[in-house]
């Protein structure tokens, strides 16, 4: 797809990026960082990420605003602008040298998503919609949910709540009430490309609490104009604001909307 001047900076920031990830990604995988203080080098990998993500978009558009999971908020002139990012989702894969990690950056305009990346680098897998203008991966590979509609054929991914997360039982619950009506479960620990690979047809649906805005925001848009269907747990509330979602293919959604929001 020929994408728009945004799409365009916003990929070329996510190669960028990638660039000192994948460096940084090589030192923990050739364990030349210990241990020790591999938490605090992905931290600082994190945080450079950021920064030089900012750097490009906000340099390419220097009136929009700015979510970023390192970096805060800050309003732009352009009050319906925003760019919403997470410079390394799926921190934890990363630092165990795991190579399912993802940049999300999403472009917000009157607080509707329109334009959205999710760049898997280890993967070199670029994931990318805009709004109307459908999902693709890569160079020219249009993106399309499954359309599996038997529960006992679909396999599901989540998040299973880290250390000390109070929406562990719950979650414990639902994957008692799913599990035994599904082909499986996977645990993939980056939400971006859980919503990616939903958009992709690799699994039929995901669901997850406790996020935030910039862990959904690009991956949402890419579900929607692949075909898929994205709701809040609570199907009353933003996804965005209450940092839940519910994503799947159409045919299944129902079924597996109510597995879940029965537990
Ligand atoms: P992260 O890697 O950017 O932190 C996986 O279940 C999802 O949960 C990932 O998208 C991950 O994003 C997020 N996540 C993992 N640990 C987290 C924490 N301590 N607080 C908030 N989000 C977290
Ligand atoms: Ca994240």
């Amino acid at each position: 797809m020929a994408g728009s001047a945004n799409l365009n900076i916003m990929m070329k920031a996510a190669r960028k990026a990638a660039r000192g990830l994948i460096k940084d990604f090589g030192e923990v995988e050739n364990l030349q960082v210990s241990a020790k203080s591999a938490g605090d080098f992905v931290s600082r990998a994190d945080i450079a990420a950021e920064e030089l993500l900012k750097e490009e978009l906000l340099g390419a558009r220097p009136s929009y605003g700015w979510l970023g999971e390192e970096g805060g908020g800050m309003d732009g002139k352009d009050p319906t602008r925003r760019w919403i990012v997470d410079p390394l989702d799926g921190t934890t894969n990363f630092l165990h040298a795991m190579p399912h990690w993802a940049i999300s950056i999403a472009l917000e305009h009157k607080g509707e998503i329109v334009s959205a990346v999710v760049y898997d680098p280890a993967k070199d897998e670029m994931f990318y919609a805009e709004k109307g203008e459908g999902a693709w991966l890569n160079d020219n590979k249009r993106l399309r949910v499954s359309n599996r509609h038997r529960m006992i054929e679909s396999v599901f991914a989540t998040g299973v709540p880290f250390a000390g997360n109070r929406d562990l039982p719950i979650t414990l619950q639902e994957l008692a009430r799913l599990m035994p009506t599904c082909a499986g479960v996977r645990r993939w620990g980056s939400a971006a490309l859980d919503l990616a690979y939903v958009a992709a047809g690799r699994y039929e649906g995901y669901w997850e609490r406790g996020l935030n805005a910039w862990d959904l925001a690009a991956g949402m848009l890419i579900v929607k104009e692949a075909g898929g269907f994205v709701q809040a747990m609570n199907p009353e509330d933003s996804v965005l604001e209450s940092g839940s979602v519910l994503a799947s293919n159409e045919p299944i959604f129902d079924q597996f909307s109510k597995v879940i929001r029965s537990a």
